[in-house]
């Protein structure tokens, strides 16, 4: 069954700046390509510098003097329902553009990744009427209490692996506290934040609240991290840049960071666990999305008791994998996202080959045509091997024996990143044990992957810091104002 669209109809490819859709000022394009065909698929202004500077100025007005931030929570709400409403009426054109500009396939992007996204953005809609201070008890006679405030105009810098989602863990709570904001989106994938532009001013979002500019990382993405006038940035993207980032926020004003980076998480198998549905996590914790997810598992430590039968079966269910048109409601793995992205995963597997790990599936490209990898399965893995080392950010899954609990803690915990993990045993002692132990931002016992719109996401140690989603999600958008005043004549 294929849900393959007649044509690719593309409405938007100019930068939105202050609600309109202009062309970058230097008159500059750049090409975006379908993964799965290597086709061009559409011609992109490429905002630059200047572009930034007009979109920040327009974020600014509309932060100092327009009525975002001025409206009631149930005003702000209302718009946001609204956009939610028409993210879910324009379902399928989102799925179409992830698949057609990320190599996304339809089938998730349509049931799960975008309903995600709206409900995202219902749930901190819910948040819009309920941002409130404290009162304070002081030691004299004054009366105090907090404001929690916008922080002001925020920058988003977002990846390419989940534009639809990221835009929305990003943008709604934002929207919710009454920030104004100028999104970067990833020049690999331009479209879809140019499409929900489109939506949240047909959904009221006033002009100048939400601003994309399409561009490359060292021109308009350095532009918004060095922006004097910008008050906050969001990054998801690589470690590296995202310490160029911090770098630039530091040495321009200051403004705060949040950075949500690269991830190598362990995945635990105990020798109790159920084999059939920690096989099945492992896969879905590395293949799913072609394994371009911060929070795949791509470290698999199974148990030695459990080892082969578990490697047995992984093989089989890696080698029934559906690899083909990302259309295709039956395909389970569709191309990486881009040209560079496929050719350092390629070069990540011939590392593991070369360290020598045992290859027991896949290892190479897939078809003529497109960005297809077979999905890869490691074992022999060690762990001073790259392939547990460093972050691949495909579909390659790499299998590392252990004997004790305390011992894969250790070797669990032995990575600069710290974003996730998954323990697979039914012994209550030790999924405490591990879950109180593994330096990460999520634990997921006997399930993988469990992303919600109410669990606060974000990483330890080198996978950054700060919290998308959640209650928590809130908190890089607000400030905190201590207001006080003295009480005379007091009867206490
Ligand atoms: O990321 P970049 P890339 C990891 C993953 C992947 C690797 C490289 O391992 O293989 O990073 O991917 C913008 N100032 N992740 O090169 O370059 C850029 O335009 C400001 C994990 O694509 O970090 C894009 O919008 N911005 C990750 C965004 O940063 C700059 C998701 C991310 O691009 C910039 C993606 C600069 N100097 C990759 N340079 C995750 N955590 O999910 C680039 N950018």
């Amino acid at each position: 069954m294929s849900s393959k669209p007649a044509t690719h109809d593309i409405k938007f490819t100019k930068l939105f700046i202050n609600g309109e859709f202009v062309d970058s000022i230097s008159g500059n394009t750049f090409e975006t390509i379908n993964p799965a065909t290597e086709e061009v698929l559409a011609t992109v202004a490429e905002g630059r510098k200047e572009d930034i500077d007009l979109a920040v100025k327009a974020a600014r007005e509309a932060f100092d003097n327009g009525p975002w931030p001025r409206l009631s929570g149930e005003a702000r709400r209302k718009i946001m329902l609204k956009f939610a409403d028409l993210m879910e009426e324009n379902a399928d054109e989102l799925a179409n553009l992830e698949v057609i500009d990320g190599g996304k396939l339809f089938g998730s992007m349509r049931y799960f990744e975008i309903p995600l996204s709206w409900e995202t953005i219902r749930y901190f809609s819910g948040a819009a009427d309920k941002i409130r201070g404290a009162t304070l008890k002081m030691s004299s006679n004054i009366q105090a209490y907090t404001l929690r405030e916008p922080i002001g105009v925020v920058g988003h810098i977002i990846p390419w692996n989940g534009p639809t989602f990221m835009f929305s863990a990003k943008v709604a709570p934002a929207l919710a506290a009454g920030c104004t904001m100028v999104i970067k989106p990833a020049e690999q994938t331009p479209l879809v934040s140019l499409f929900l532009a489109h939506l949240s001013k047909l959904a009221g979002v006033p002009d100048g609240v939400i601003n994309v500019v399409n561009g490359f990382g060292p021109t308009a993405g350095a532009a918004v991290s060095t922006h004097m006038d910008i008050d906050a940035v969001t990054f998801m993207g690589s470690t590296e840049v995202g310490r160029t980032v911090m770098q630039a926020a530091a040495t321009s004003n200051l403004k705060p960071v949040s950075l949500e980076l690269g991830g190598k998480s362990p995945f635990i198998v105990f020798d109790d666990a159920d084999v059939d549905k920690a096989v099945e996590l492992a896969v879905v914790g590395n293949l799913a999305n072609k394994g371009e997810m911060c929070i795949a598992g791509s470290r698999v430590f199974v148990q030695e008791g459990i080892h082969d039968v578990f490697v047995k079966k992984l093989e089989a269910t890696v080698k029934g994998w559906a690899i083909g048109d990302p259309f295709d409601l039956a395909t389970r793995h569709g191309p990486q996202n881009n040209k560079e992205q496929y050719r350092k995963v390629l070069s990540c597997i011939q590392n593991g080959k070369k360290e020598g790990a045992t290859l027991v599936t896949g290892g190479g490209p897939f078809g003529k045509k497109g960005f297809y990898i077979e999905p890869t399965i490691f074992t022999n893995v060690t762990d001073d091997m790259s392939i547990a080392k460093e972050e691949i950010f495909g579909p390659v899954i790499s299998v590392l024996k252990f004997k004790t609990v305390k011992e894969v803690i250790k070797r669990a915990n032995a990575t600069k990143y710290g974003l996730a993990s998954g323990v697979m045993t039914k012994n209550i002692d030790i999924a405490n044990t591990v879950s109180r132990s593994i330096r990460a931002g999520a634990v997921w016992i006997n399930c993988y992957l469990t992303l919600d719109k109410d669990a606060p996401h974000g990483g330890y140690k080198m996978s950054g810091f700060g919290r998308e989603l959640g209650w928590e999600g809130l908190e890089h958008y607000l400030q905190v104002k201590t207001v006080a005043t003295p009480i005379y004549d007091s009867p206490w």
